[in-house]
């Protein structure tokens, strides 16, 4: 019985690895902007660098155990052996080749594809859309400083536009995350990161919070509507139409600990806000993103404040 199904079952191992990949998405691995790709390109060179080692490691240890096995009488056998200079070469000079062959990827990766590194569209003439990126315990707030607008748990973005992202939390330590438009960017109370993105076709893709934040954490995703021009602008629109306004007096309720937010739109954003938000840390004070100076800026009210 054994016999029949075993040389059977042996023809089909190769399809098994094939199975176990057909089920997930490997969103990084399926980038939709110049940055995502860029990163995946790394990865992926990174990773055959050192499948390079890996493999004919593998191979030599399995073989050199065989060929000198106790019962092989034939192979070479020398007691007193002490130094080979042929295998300090392998052994030195190999793992310093990697090194400076991942050295140099990584120094030029992080330059080239350093978050903070302005982004052109194909098209110059397409001006960069600036995003306020807040995070919330346990949700995302994003808000258009230009549009006067702003969604939690919803992002849309233009195709073909850099985005600016700022970001900053008003609660723990987390991070900002769409693994289809590439790199992960911290956002922390008080601070103020930046993140530069671009989107080169429409799509709907996840968005995520890559810090283990506590019990809401699981549902602090959310999604990446990428768009064209006139979908954005109707989006906009929709958003305008919202009777929800977010300003000092219902600004604590926005940011009041939630799991499971659903997505929901703000008409109406007061302006500097998000300063707002960043000076509650810093003791009312702010950077001014064009000039670079510190500025006083009246701090966004907190839950506590609310109730005292
Ligand atoms: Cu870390």
């Amino acid at each position: 019985m054994t016999k029949e199904i075993l040389p059977k079952f042996k023809r089909l191992m190769p399809l098994i690895p094939a199975l176990l990949l057909s089920g997930c998405t490997l969103d990084l691995l399926d980038p939709r902007g110049p940055v995502g790709r860029g990163n995946r390109d790394v990865m992926l060179l990174e990773m055959g660098v050192m499948l390079c080692i890996i493999i004919p490691v593998i191979i030599m240890t399995l073989f050199f155990a065989w060929k000198y096995r106790e019962s092989n009488t034939k192979a070479e056998y020398l007691p007193t052996w002490d130094h080979s200079t042929k295998i300090e070469c392998f052994v030195w000079g190999i793992p310093a080749v990697v090194i400076l062959i991942l050295g140099v990827v990584c120094v030029w990766s992080s330059y080239y594809y350093d978050p903070y590194r302005k982004l052109t569209a194909s098209d110059p003439s397409r001006k960069p859309l600036n995003v306020e990126v807040v995070a919330l315990d346990w949700k995302w707030l994003f808000i258009y400083p230009d549009q006067g607008v702003a969604a939690i748990n919803q992002l849309a973005i233009p195709v073909d536009r850099p985005i600016n992202f700022l970001i900053t939390s008003d609660a723990v330590m987390t991070s900002f995350f769409i693994p289809r438009l590439g790199s992960q960017v911290y956002a922390m109370a008080g601070m103020q990161t930046q993140l530069h993105l671009l989107a080169d076709a429409p799509g709907d893709y996840l968005g995520q919070a890559s810090n283990y934040t506590g019990a809401g954490f699981s549902d602090m995703r959310f999604r990446a509507l990428a768009m064209n021009d006139g979908d954005f602008d109707a989006w906009v629109e929709k958003v305008k139409q919202s009777p929800n306004a977010l300003d000092s007096s219902t600004y604590p309720d926005v940011a009041a600990p939630q799991q499971a937010a659903p997505v929901t739109y703000y008409g109406r954003v007061q302006p500097s806000l998000f300063d707002g938000i960043v000076a509650k840390y810093n003791n009312g004070m702010v950077m001014n993103k064009s000039t670079g100076q510190m500025m006083h800026m009246q701090p966004a009210p907190s839950e506590a404040q609310m109730k005292e």
